[in-house]
């Protein structure tokens, strides 16, 4: 079936898939149905192999605005338990191929923490990061207490989730939740030039490096050493590591195959 809510191009460069949120009158307001075809489509993406990296956006005044506040607002504690929308999130959170979200405007609330959700962000110089549920009565439900805090620190997290105050692009530069800052006009390009970047690595280790990177969060250092070090093994067991060393050795590019 074809998404109401998003628009899906798995080619729009090679190996880059681009995906756009498309409620633009409600400013890409996360309602459960985009949110389920948002899931379902990276997982599509993931799965095929012409695909090593996936930029996902918005337009130019929101990546988006957060959870659909009025799809929520009437919702009881027990309806918010059965919907049980962030085994939704999860799923995204399992992607393996990178994804590079291309932020202008708005990322607020769920629409801040699905730019965190994804594993760089490029921004245009109007884009806005914030977490505001705390000025309707709640607060981030979808990672932004940890994922905000892990990426810009107590301090600064704190301030954002306890006023709801927004941060320009250069503060989240500073900052350090944002990889690059790009105008208007060509953020979105820049989000492809380092989509490019990621593509043209070796897909398989992409993959085990972004699991590995991940792993840094939610492990001792220990552990994690451990699971780099096994992945970093498991990659000479690929095509793609004996290509790419015979490749620098002859002085000449790699061509990766992914497998
Ligand atoms: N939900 C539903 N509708 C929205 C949302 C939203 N989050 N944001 C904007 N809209 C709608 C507006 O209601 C308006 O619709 P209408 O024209 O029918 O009245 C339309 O989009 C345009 O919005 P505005 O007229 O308000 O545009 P402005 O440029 O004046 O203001 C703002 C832009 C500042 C972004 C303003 O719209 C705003 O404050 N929006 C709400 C931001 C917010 O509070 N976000 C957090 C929501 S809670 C949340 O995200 C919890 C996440 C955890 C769970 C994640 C599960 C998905």
């Amino acid at each position: 079936m074809t998404p109401e809510f998003i628009i899906v191009s798995p080619q729009e460069r090679p190996h880059i898939a681009y995906v756009q949120l498309n409620r633009p009158k409600e400013l890409n307001a996360l309602n459960l149905q985009l949110m389920q075809e948002l899931r379902d489509a990276l997982q599509l993406l993931d799965a095929d192999d012409n695909v090593r990296c996936i930029v996902l956006g918005g337009n130019e005044k929101a990546f988006a605005a957060g959870a659909d506040i009025k799809q929520m607002a009437g919702r009881s504690a027990i309806d918010m338990y059965n919907v049980d929308q962030f085994t939704i999130w999860d799923g995204i959170k399992k992607v393996r191929t990178p994804i590079i979200a291309a932020v202008s405007g708005f990322a607020l609330g769920g629409g801040c923490e699905l730019a965190m959700l994804c594993d760089m962000i490029v921004a245009s110089e109007s884009a806005k990061f914030g977490q505001p549920e705390i000025k309707i009565g709640v607060m981030p439900g979808a990672g932004g207490t940890q994922r905000l805090t892990r990426a810009v620190g107590k301090a600064l997290a704190m301030e954002m989730v306890l006023t709801g105050k927004f941060i320009s692009a250069t503060e989240a530069l500073q900052a350090g939740l944002i990889n690059r800052i790009a105008p208007v006009e060509l953020y979105l390009e820049e989000a492809f030039r380092l989509a490019a970047e990621v593509a043209k690595q070796s897909p398989l280790a992409v993959k085990m490096a972004k699991e590995s990177v991940l792993r840094a969060f939610d492990s001792t250092l220990e552990e994690g050493l451990h699971f780099e070090r096994k992945n970093f093994y498991l990659l000479f067991a690929s095509e793609d590591q004996k290509e790419g060393m015979k490749a620098f050795m002859e002085k000449r590019e790699p061509v990766f195959t992914g497998k």
